[in-house]
């Protein structure tokens, strides 16, 4: 799926969900160390009727596993998010849709039967922010994704290569790689949204797509702290889940704010290169607060067995991004649903193979410590 979504989709988009910041370290520790993290291989056991069903944060869901909030979804194929949503509410598990996605709150609601997660970013613009969350309310989102870790935008040196900046600079090779990626021209041609959905025509003055560039950039909050989630709570009064932990200390702080959830994750590598991978971090914190508030993670799940490891470490479930963004950009809806497909089929096999029938089941006794 990553190769063919390689192919198909403009360099520039394909790299700006494919790279991590500065050096990438920490996007690649990701990966490698849930890698490093060997499973029990046990056998002689009863492994018939085996399930993967699980909850997060009280919904039933066919595997610990929801679609991550993954900005610009739309550029990877047209409606991207529309689609990645539709796949998910067939397989059974959460979507959430990125403040900064393409589709619009309405657009995705329009098309889904199933209430799915708003990813809110706290703006400058305290009254955009407010009214995100009224439109994410009118359009029956049953939570609230708050992201923490993006009060500033982590320096993405291949972005700015490709001119995919704020503005953006295009440079005369995107017109040429443009012409190697027919179905995704063609896909393109289709739809008529390019844009951020839910700030175009929601702010006075942004209105193409530099504004929208330019306006989007200002707003991240570097003023954003604890009390910022108390002013969200304030507006919000459905399930809220607080993503952006990659830290002992701040976890303790995040549980004890009365929120349903936090996600362990560093941005998927995408803010501060040099932050511990999440998977390294992710024991600890299950221990400091996993007792008190359900643990999510985030970052570097490629496969089942990623879930898996997360899973018997502690968490609670997952988030996937890259992974179902490689399968949307290769065949949109249809490689979404492979992808998950896939995940399932690996996780359901790991769980036989380390000896479990029952992914609630699961834990540390699976992982070779
Ligand atoms: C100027 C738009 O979550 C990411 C997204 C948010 C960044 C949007 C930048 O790429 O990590």
């Amino acid at each position: 799926m990553q190769a063919l979504a390689k192919r198909r989709v403009p360099k520039m988009f394909y790299d700006y969900a494919d790279t991590g910041s500065w050096t990438q370290s920490t996007y690649r520790e990701n990966e490698a160390a849930l890698q490093r993290q060997k499973l029990r291989q046990r056998v002689a056991r009863n492994i018939d009727n085996r399930s993967v069903k699980s909850t997060m944060i009280g919904r039933e869901v066919a595997m610990p596993v929801a679609l991550a909030p993954v900005g610009l979804t739309g550029m990877q194929h047209a409606d991207g998010e529309i689609l990645a949503a539709q796949a998910a509410e067939e397989f059974g598990i959460p979507f959430t849709l990125s403040t900064m996605s393409v589709c619009s709150i309405e657009d995705v609601a329009e098309h889904t039967k199933t209430p799915f997660w708003f990813q809110l970013y706290v703006m400058r613009d305290r009254g955009f922010s407010e009214n995100l969350m009224q439109r994410a309310t009118a359009a029956d989102c049953s939570a609230l994704v708050l992201t923490l870790d993006l009060q500033v935008l982590g320096q993405r040196h291949q972005d700015l290569k490709n001119g995919l900046s704020t503005p953006p600079k295009p440079k005369p090779s995107v017109l040429v790689d443009l012409a190697f990626k027919p179905f995704w021209c063609w896909n393109m041609l289709q739809t008529k949204r390019r844009e951020f959905g839910n700030i175009h025509g929601h702010v006075a003055g942004v209105d193409d797509m530099s504004s929208l560039a330019e306006w989007t950039n200002s707003q991240f909050d570097p003023t954003l702290d604890w009390s910022s989630v108390e002013w969200v709570k304030k507006h919000w009064d459905r399930k809220l889940i607080l993503k952006g932990i990659n830290d002992v200390e701040d976890a303790k702080i995040a549980a004890g704010l009365g929120v349903d959830a936090i996600v362990v994750s560093n941005h998927g590598g995408r803010q501060l290169d040099g932050a511990l991978a999440s998977y390294d971090v992710l024991g600890d914190i299950v221990d400091a607060v996993g007792d008190k508030i359900e643990v999510h993670f985030d970052g570097g799940i490629r496969s089942g067995q990623d879930v898996f490891r997360a899973v018997a470490m502690g968490a609670h479930s997952t988030y996937i991004g890259r992974a179902y963004i490689y399968g949307l950009g290769a065949m949109g809806k249809a490689g979404v649903t492979k992808v998950l497909e896939m995940i399932h089929k690996e996780l359901d096999v790991t769980m036989g193979l380390c000896g479990e029938t029952d992914i609630t089941n699961t834990g540390r006794h699976n992982l070779v410590l």
